[in-house]
């Protein structure tokens, strides 16, 4: 029987990326005088890695090929990681960034059946903390049991680390297990572990494939407001 649901942060319980986590990367380039803007088209392409520490890496490497690398490269992205973390966290507590439509009604219903919830995320720790807080409910950070993120296992999804570090800590079975994701990275990672796993895509995951996936959905709905079903068989 289900026992437990476990979610993925960006995309899936808000839509972060594009006026979150973007903006915030953008102002911490500026905050080091370095004239990278990272615009909505290339964020999507630097979406394909995950982890902001690797993204800024990913750019280097990959779109600006004409920067010279100084010496202290990986104290430069780690600085600009820890500017860009306290940017996105000052944003969120703004409350500007809502959580998706069916989340909030989802959470709730499950915590009144009883179920145990979980959260499986790349991002940093603080970002969920924030989010959580400002997004959802000052206390819903305690509504989850565990909340694996960022770098406590090294290989980011689409790896299934994440997850099997979240299972082994709450002594579940996957099959005893949901997911939610939205990417075709974080779908990799929570079916590499084993768990059914139900998505709900965004504007940056419209067009991933899905091979797997319970059922992918644009979103949860909202009485009055139904969700497109893209495949899958909800009643199955
Ligand atoms: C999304 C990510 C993260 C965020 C940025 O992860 O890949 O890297 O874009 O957050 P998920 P950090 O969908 O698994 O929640 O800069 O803190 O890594
Ligand atoms: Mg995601």
């Amino acid at each position: 029987a289900l026992q437990a649901l476990i979610f993925d942060v960006d995309g899936t319980l808000a839509d972060t990326e594009r006026d979150g986590h973007r903006i915030a990367f953008n102002s911490a380039f500026r905050e080091f005088g370095l004239d990278w803007d990272w615009d909505v088209d290339l964020y999507g392409k630097l979406l394909a890695v995950t982890g902001g520490k690797e993204r800024i890496r990913y750019y280097v490497e990959s779109f600006n090929t004409r920067y010279v690398k100084p010496a202290d490269f990986d104290r430069l992205v780690a600085e600009l990681h820890k500017t860009k973390t306290r940017h996105y966290t000052e944003l969120l507590s703004g409350g500007l960034i809502p959580v998706r439509p069916g989340i909030r009604r989802l959470l709730e219903e499950a915590r009144t059946a009883g179920l145990r919830l979980a959260i499986a995320t790349t991002t940093t720790p603080e970002n969920v903390t924030a989010l959580l807080k400002y997004s959802l409910a000052p206390d819903a950070e305690s509504w989850f049991e565990v909340i694996a993120a960022g770098d406590i296992v090294p290989a980011k999804k689409p790896a299934p680390d994440i997850y099997f570090w979240a299972l082994e800590r709450m002594n579940l079975d996957p099959a005893a297990c949901l997911a939610f994701e939205d990417s075709e990275n974080g779908l990799k990672s929570s079916l590499g572990a084993g768990i059914k796993t139900l998505v709900t895509i965004n504007d940056y995951t419209t067009d991933h494939e899905f091979p797997g996936a319970l059922a992918v959905l644009s979103d949860l709905g909202e009485p009055g407001q139904a969700c497109q079903v893209f495949s899958g068989d909800l009643n199955g």
